[in-house]
């Protein structure tokens, strides 16, 4: 059985990781069968990064080698009945929300900042003593922030980084009008990725103007809920 590495739910999200929600998205509705394992230290993993699969002994990192290697064992049940144009589609808003919107919506307003550095260090760290866990997880989070330097996202202002962040979701938006999943009636992988990374960056915990127009779109929520419905079988 396949084994998934994953951080664990916390902050009210099904999943702290939207690289991890997207891979176990991507897998409940391919119809995989595999367990979760809690990883919380990305040094244990092969890329250094979560998520993680172990298939029978061979240790698989990054989500989209991840859903790769799924593809290339099981077969792409969820690309069935779509050209190519729409398969392109998927992959551009797929990186869009993977390599930018997740830095302006998810990186920046819990990792840069600092208005919720308390919370995530007693979310992540709660287990080092009081003294020693802000310490440790300012080490961390210096990391992070030297990331989303070299990224690039941190040159630009506050109105601007969630101006950029702001217009993916709307593009999300407009691709997914009425349809009921974003490449028309049944879920496609791109699926997993919105929804993972719609789901991070609409939690009520870390207020932001991506997640306020998130949680006031028709459209985004009433896909939220679709969405949730299918992955985890709340009907
Ligand atoms: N490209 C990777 C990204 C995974 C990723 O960025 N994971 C983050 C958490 S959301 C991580 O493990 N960060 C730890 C680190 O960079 O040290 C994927 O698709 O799996």
């Amino acid at each position: 059985m396949i084994k998934l590495y994953k951080f664990g739910p916390a902050f009210g999200l099904r999943e702290t990781g939207p690289f991890v929600l997207k891979t176990m998205a991507y897998m409940k509705l391919a119809g995989i069968e595999f367990t979760e394992v809690v990883q919380g230290d990305p040094r244990k993993a092969p890329k250094k990064k979560i998520p993680y699969i172990d298939d029978d002994g061979v240790e698989i990192g990054d989500s989209t080698f991840i859903l790769n290697h799924l593809k290339a064992k099981f077969g792409d049940p969820l690309a069935e009945g779509l050209n190519a144009e729409q398969l392109a589609v998927g992959q551009a808003v797929k990186v869009m929300l993977e390599e930018r919107t997740y830095w302006a919506g998810m990186i920046y307003p819990r990792w840069v900042k600092t208005d919720h550095h308390k919370l995530i260090a007693d979310t992540f760290f709660g287990e080092i003593p009081g003294f020693l866990r802000l310490r440790i997880f300012k080490l961390v989070a210096k990391g992070v922030i030297k990331a989303a330097e070299g990224h690039g996202i941190t040159r630009h202002g506050d109105a601007e980084i969630y101006a950029l962040g702001l217009e993916d979701i709307k593009s999300v938006e407009a691709i997914l009008g009425d349809k009921y999943f974003m490449l028309g009636m049944k879920p496609a992988e791109v699926d997993a990725t919105v929804y993972a990374f719609l789901h991070g960056m609409a939690a009520e915990i870390f207020p932001t103007p991506i997640q306020a127009y998130i949680r006031s779109s028709e459209t985004l929520t009433a896909y939220l809920e679709r969405m949730d419905n299918l992955v985890f079988g709340t009907f």
